[in-house]
Order: C-alpha cells, then sequence, then structure tokens
C-alpha cells in the first residue's frame, strides 16, 4: 500500500465520506488510490473555490468533515476565500494540497510555492508529511483536528513522493476533544444581570442557533423579559413554523446601533462582542452602547447547549414555554420583482425541511422576516463576508442531504465568482433550485461609496459598481452548464418558475430580473 491508499483508507476509516477535488499531476496517486479504496466518494468541482466551498457547505449540514484534493500552492490560492469563508464559520474541513517530491522542490520548478505560507491563514492546523510511513498517521491528526471544537480548517500537504512511496497501516483518529463546560460562575454572572431587570440581550451564535439552544434562549427569555438576537450572519440555523424566530443585528451600521440602543448588558452566547463589518467615517466599530456591559457565557468552542441549560435552571425557565413561531405563508406576490415582492414569495414557496443556502447580499437582507412562519428549514449564510461561497455551499449541502431540497438564494455579482457550481450540480444531479437575483450591478457597493464619504463620485467609479454592457444571460450560462432554467421579468412569472424549479428534481435556475 503506497502513502495515498493509506492516507485515503485513514480518512475512510476516520469518517470522511466524500472528496471535494481538483487534482493534477502532484495529486494522480491520491486519484488513483480512490478506486482501490470502498467508500469515498469523489466530486470534481471546475475550480477550487468551488471544491473549498462544497466542502464547507456539506460540513455544514453533514455535521463532519469532507476532504478536498487541491494542487500545490496555486490550487490552493484558488480555494482559499472559501476557506477564509469556512474558517470564520468554523466549519470542520481536511484538505489535502499536493506537493512536489521532496527531493524535486530545490529546483524551483515552475509550480514551486510556500504552500505552508499560503495555508497558514486560513486554517488552524497545518501540516507537510514528511515520508509515506507518516501519511496515515497525518490525515488521522489531520481529522482530529478538524473535528476539535467548534470545528476547524486542517491542512495536510502531501509531496508527490509520499503518495507513491511504501506507506504504513490506516491510522486511527487520536481521541478529540469534547465542548467545555463553561465555568458555573459566568452562568451565576448571567443569571443575576437577567434577574436585575436591566435591557439585557442573549446576542446568539453556533449552537446557540439550532433548534434546541434557541428553544432554550427562547424560555429564558419569556421568564427574564432579556431580548433574544443572532449575530449578523449566522453559519446555520434552524428556524420556520415551531421553531424560535429570531431576528440578527442588522449590517447596516446605524440600523445594529438603533436595534442595540438602550441595551444594559449584551450576554454572549457562543457570539462575539458586535462589531461593524467595516469602520466608516464618524462611526464607531464596536456596535454595542458605551455604557453596556458584555457578559460571555460561552464561546462558540464551548458547551453553549448545556451552558443555556444550567442558565435556565439558574433562572428557573426550565418549564417556561418557549415562543415558537406559526405556520403562517406569506402570500404571494404580484407586479414587478423587489426584494420586498421576491422575499414574499420566496416565504410562500419555501418547501419543508428544505436548506436555504443564502448569498442574496443586498436583495436577501430582509429574507428573514417573509420566511419566518415558513415550514421548518435550515438557513445557512457566510461568515466571512468574501461572497462566490453560496453556490457551492448549495452544492455541498445538497451532497449531504440528498433528500432534502436546497434553495440556493444568489446575488448576481456573487453568482459569477463561482457559478461553475453549476456544472457540479448537474454533473451530479443535485437538488437545487438556484435563484439568481438579477439587479445587474454590486448594488451593496453604490450605498457602501456614499457611507465611505466618498465624493464627486463619477462615470468611471459608477462603471466599477455596474454589470451591465452586456447583461449577463443566467439562463444561457446555466444551460451551457447542464441546468435548466427560465427567467422572470414579473413577480407572477417569478412564482411560476419557481414553483417549477421546486417540483424539478435535480437541479434548475430561475434568473429573477430585478425592477
Ligand atoms: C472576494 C470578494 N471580493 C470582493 C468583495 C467586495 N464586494 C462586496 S459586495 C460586492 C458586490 C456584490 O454584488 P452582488 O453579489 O451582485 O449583490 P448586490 O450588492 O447587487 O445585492 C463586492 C464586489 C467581497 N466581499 N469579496
Amino acid at each position: 500500500m503506497n502513502g495515498a491508499e493509506s492516507l485515503v483508507r485513514t480518512l475512510v476509516g476516520g469518517g470522511v465520506e466524500l472528496c471535494f477535488a481538483n487534482p493534477g499531476t502532484s495529486e494522480m496517486h491520491f486519484v488513483a488510490a480512490l478506486d482501490r479504496v470502498e467508500g469515498m466518494r469523489c466530486v470534481l468541482g471546475l475550480f477550487e473555490g468551488v471544491v473549498t466551498g462544497a466542502a464547507d457547505g456539506y460540513a455544514r449540514m453533514a455535521e463532519k468533515p469532507a476532504a478536498t484534493l487541491l494542487h500545490l500552492g496555486p490550487g490552493l490560492a484558488n480555494g482559499l476565500a472559501n476557506l477564509h469563508n469556512a474558517h470564520k464559520a468554523a466549519t470542520p474541513m481536511v484538505n489535502i494540497v499536493g506537493d512536489h517530491a521532496t527531493y524535486h522542490r530545490q529546483y524551483d520548478a515552475p509550480l514551486t510555492s510556500d504552500i505552508e505560507g499560503a495555508a497558514r491563514p486560513f486554517s488552524a492546523w497545518v501540516r507537510t508529511s514528511p515520508d509515506a510511513a507518516r501519511v496515515a498517521a497525518d490525515g488521522a491528526d489531520a481529522i482530529a483536528a478538524a473535528l476539535t471544537p467548534p470545528g476547524q480548517v486542517a491542512t495536510l500537504i502531501l509531496p508527490a513522493d509520499t503518495a507513491w512511496n511504501e506507506g504504513g497501516p490506516p491510522a486511527p483518529v487520536p481521541p478529540i476533544p469534547g465542548r467545555a463546560r463553561v465555568p458555573h460562575e459566568r452562568v451565576v454572572e448571567a443569571a443575576r444581570v437577567l434577574r436585575s431587570g436591566e435591557p439585557a440581550i442573549l446576542l446568539l451564535g453556533n449552537r446557540g442557533l439550532r433548534a434546541s439552544g434557541l428553544e432554550l434562549a427562547s424560555r429564558i427569555a419569556a421568564k427574564t423579559g432579556a431580548r433574544l438576537l443572532g449575530q449578523t450572519f449566522v453559519g446555520r440555523i434552524e428556524r420556520g413554523a415551531g421553531r424560535v424566530a429570531v431576528d440578527r443585528l442588522p449590517y447596516p451600521v446605524d440600523q445594529a446601533l438603533k436595534v442595540l440602543e438602550g441595551v444594559r448588558h449584551i450576554i454572549l452566547v457562543g457570539a462575539k462582542d458586535p462589531v461593524a463589518f467595516f469602520a466608516y467615517p464618524e462611526k464607531p466599530s464596536r456596535l454595542a452602547p458605551a455604557d453596556a456591559a458584555i457578559h460571555l457565557l460561552a464561546t462558540r468552542e464551548e458547551d453553549i447547549v448545556l451552558a443555556l441549560e444550567a442558565l435556565a435552571d439558574e433562572v428557573g425557565a426550565r418549564a417556561t414555554p418557549p415562543t415558537l413561531a406559526r405556520l403562517e405563508r406569506a402570500a404571494l406576490a404580484t407586479g414587478a420583482i423587489t426584494p420586498i415582492t421576491v422575499g414574499q414569495s420566496i416565504g410562500a414557496l419555501l418547501p419543508e425541511n428544505c436548506i436555504v443556502a443564502d448569498e442574496g447580499v443586498s436583495t436577501g437582507r430582509g429574507f428573514f422576516a417573509p420566511t419566518r412562519g415558513a415550514p421548518p428549514h435550515d438557513w445557512l449564510q457566510n461568515m466571512g463576508g468574501s461572497i462566490g461561497l453560496g453556490m457551492p455551499m448549495a452544492t455541498g449541502a445538497a451532497l449531504a442531504c440528498p433528500d432534502r431540497k436546497v434553495v440556493s438564494l444568489e446575488a448576481d455579482g456573487s453568482a459569477m465568482y463561482t457559478l461553475q457550481a453549476l456544472w457540479t450540480q448537474a454533473r451530479e444531479n443535485l437538488d437545487v433550485t438556484t435563484v439568481i437575483f438579477a439587479n445587474r450591478a454590486y448594488a451593496i457597493l453604490k450605498g457602501e461609496l456614499a457611507n465611505v464619504g466618498a465624493q464627486n463620485v463619477g462615470r468611471k467609479a459608477l462603471d466599477m459598481l455596474d454589470l451591465g454592457r452586456p447583461d449577463l444571460d443566467f439562463v444561457a450560462l446555466a444551460k451551457g452548464m447542464g441546468v435548466p432554467g427560465a427567467r422572470a421579468t414579473t413577480m407572477e412569472e417569478f412564482n411560476r418558475r419557481f414553483a417549477e424549479g421546486l417540483a424539478t428534481k435535480g437541479p434548475y435556475l430561475v434568473e429573477a430580473v430585478m425592477a
């Protein structure tokens, strides 16, 4: 058994069953090993940003890592933006990056680069295997690193000779630390704050946004009068009818400040002290009022649900009923396609138990309200701010949950970063309905231009925010990658086309031309 095969066997033995790949010469032994080992599905992405983003979406839903297979420094570099997003979302992932054979590196062949240096800022764990005998143990360590709470990006670099030389036996995954129990003092302190009667918010992230965490938080809020709030962007939230509805802290700084106005205590439950996405002249970086106290209940590495249980006990809220959203469908919207009307129809049609991959950017900002009473579903967002995650994330989620419909809500500018994900959806026949919000602009940046105080904005600047000349034809682009679709220019058409997509078992794309 060569090193590559010992690694693939180690991965499968460690529960890694899916590999998103874009290989090259240095990864050929790994690719060849895939056919010798049962239990590893391999999915090709036609750009490394698709590979890493799909591995992120998969792990968020499967709750275990996928592997990626990337080609030396440049292949890794192409995938880094979505590794950044995965790193920020605390997604478990095992990247295998091929490198030149150890003895070949000294010659500075064209593809030689500092792979560890490229990987480090976006990985919690980086290692280069020194020889074939070590590869299995290094792979097992990579899995353990990926699964270490709250979930981490692990990158293992595999020089070609470590893959083709004789390897050792597959290695078992070493013990993985569980989520740490929070110190009881923090629970007592949070309970004291909540009992004070002063305005308090439970700010929720990570596991605090799953149904069980939300339910506990809602009991605590109902008992104590505290408010619940989610982080601005959420990695995965369980929501819809029968679940606790929670608003998120708005992205625009002025709106965020308004939401937090008057609050005296913010209790962090798997979330961080809230800060603005960017600095703006004359606006604060931190969003909490200056006189508000920040209290830590649980970091996202810790056992958030256990901490909420303890807090519920401490304030006597275990039996207090949570506030659950009722099944309440929005009505189908008619007329022009706007962020409001399209959100309303999405709320009207969202299928039960679907997974929403949301990269709707400015169009999608208000989608939580009209979908609150839709049947239960999961909602995934980009936590790293690097656009181009949505379509790969939808692809990975569909592979993790083949029995669930995936609804990929995608702004047109963001779509163009990793549009090739559609080809993978077609090839794997994934059940993804994509909606492209074709406002034909980097609309959010038009607002940002004003927000940062840019003055005397002229044609050249505005041209950088405009996606026209020519208009992108998403239906044709999708067709070219094997995905059927249709364009809608009115809400009546949108309602029909979106419903058609949802009724199609397999990938489908609706281009919604925004008014
Ligand atoms: C990798 C990366 N490059 C550039 C940006 C800056 N950026 C933020 S939003 C945006 C445009 C978004 O346009 P679109 O996806 O069409 O959404 P809209 O603003 O029109 O709603 C850009 C380029 C980014 N966030 N990430």
